[in-house]
């Protein structure tokens, strides 16, 4: 098939989820077009099926917002026109589920059927796309998809509940390419971070408010007064100063360290003994899925499809948003005992084989054919 993908090309999980899922089809034989307003932040090397299509954003004095939607229609119709696409698969409702709509009319008056399918991710239905500001365009553009998909039965539970939604969803969850994302030996560097031979304990994410980045370093004051550890805080983002700020009140700045953005997670989280994701809002939690292909285990909240990964007292553990005294005694169970913490290892690990890439994309490239005959069908 030759599909276009169109997502934002930042660090975030959508467009990692996209960029991987590109990458994956390409390695498949699919001729794959990657259509966004700068290279995704995975693909920097070269594949034969991987094509990038770079969106110009024209800039003029009358201009105090760029119009990013009508130069990235105008980029879909002529990619899907001259590359003559069977697909096109936007991630993230908002504005790619409506441009999209756009470009295919444009693209019905040249006598030319594409069809659609949104990817809906998280906030742009949790939090974003409820906001009135959006939801009468994000509720018309997920009805006129020819195909949508969640990643998780607690995103599309709740995309029906917040939106009029006629359409069928899918749930495709998150994935794991375990070619990439498997325990490194990293002993030097483990020293390096644990002289003492502490628990290292990881937090990745975007900083942003949902991610309760607070309470990582609460719960962590907690864990290291109760056993000697160690905290590293991986990525940026608006909460990050705040943050460290408590990290310093709390005293605890000489066990944490804020590594910023990292491109090697896997060998971070190869050193780690245990992964806190408190967030106050996750429609599946992809670094708690990397953590674990790691045999990293998880404390985490119990929101959105947090329980549809991480298995309570198995794989990790779940507790309600903000309660701080059970995610640390939790992490404690774990961390305590050597053998309990190497038998919730295993477990991680074998939870994350069933999110192993290689059982997720066969859904992606049968649902992509399902929508293409369906629409041939109508
Ligand atoms: O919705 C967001 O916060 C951003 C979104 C993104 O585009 O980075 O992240 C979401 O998508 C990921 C990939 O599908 C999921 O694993 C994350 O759980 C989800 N984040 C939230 O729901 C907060």
């Amino acid at each position: 098939m030759k599909i276009g993908i169109v997502c934002y090309p930042t660090f975030g999980g959508s467009g990692v989820v996209a960029t991987e899922l590109g990458k994956a089809l390409a390695s498949n034989g699919h001729e794959i077009h990657f259509i966004t307003y700068s290279q995704p932040a995975r693909l920097d090397f070269f594949s034969e099926n991987l094509y990038y299509h770079e969106v110009a954003v024209a800039q003029y004095p009358l201009f105090d917002f760029s119009p990013y939607e009508s130069a990235l229609a105008s980029k879909m119709v002529d990619v899907v026109k001259f590359e003559k696409l069977d697909l096109l698969h936007v991630h993230y409702a908002i504005p790619h589920a409506s441009v999209a709509y756009l470009a295919k009319q444009i693209l019905a008056t040249h006598g030319i059927h594409i069809p659609v399918v949104t990817t809906l991710h998280g906030t742009d239905i949790t939090l974003v796309g409820k906001d009135k500001s959006f939801s009468p365009v994000v509720t018309f553009s997920i009805n006129q998809s020819d195909g949508v998909t969640t990643v998780s039965e607690s995103l599309k539970a709740q995309t029906l509940e917040f939106f009029d939604i006629q359409k069928d969803i899918r749930v495709i969850p998150n994935f794991i390419d375990f070619s990439r994302f498997h325990n490194n030996n990293k002993e030097h560097f483990k020293k390096a971070i644990a002289p003492g031979n502490e628990r290292i304990i990881t937090h990745t994410s975007n900083f942003r408010k949902v991610k309760n980045t607070k309470d990582v370093i609460s719960i962590f004051k907690k864990i290291n007064d109760a056993l000697p550890s160690k905290l590293l805080m991986v990525g940026d983002g608006p909460e990050r100063r705040e943050t460290e700020e408590l990290a310093r009140h709390l005293g605890i700045s000489h066990d944490v360290r804020f590594l910023g953005k990292q491109d090697a997670i896997e060998e971070i989280l190869s050193v780690s003994d245990l992964f806190l994701m408190p967030s106050s809002s996750e429609s599946f939690g992809l670094a708690a899925l990397e953590a674990m292909a790691c045999h990293v285990p998880v404390v985490s909240s119990n929101v959105g499809g947090l329980p549809e990964l991480n298995q309570h007292g198995i794989s990790g553990y779940l507790s309600s948003i903000g309660d701080i005294e059970e995610m640390s005694k939790n992490a404690l169970k774990i961390l305590e005992d050597d053998d309990r913490l190497s038998t919730f290892k295993n477990s991680a690990y074998k939870r994350a084989k069933d999110f192993d890439l290689v059982r997720i994309l066969p859904l992606y490239e049968s649902y992509y054919q399902e929508v293409i005959q369906s629409t041939k069908k109508a």
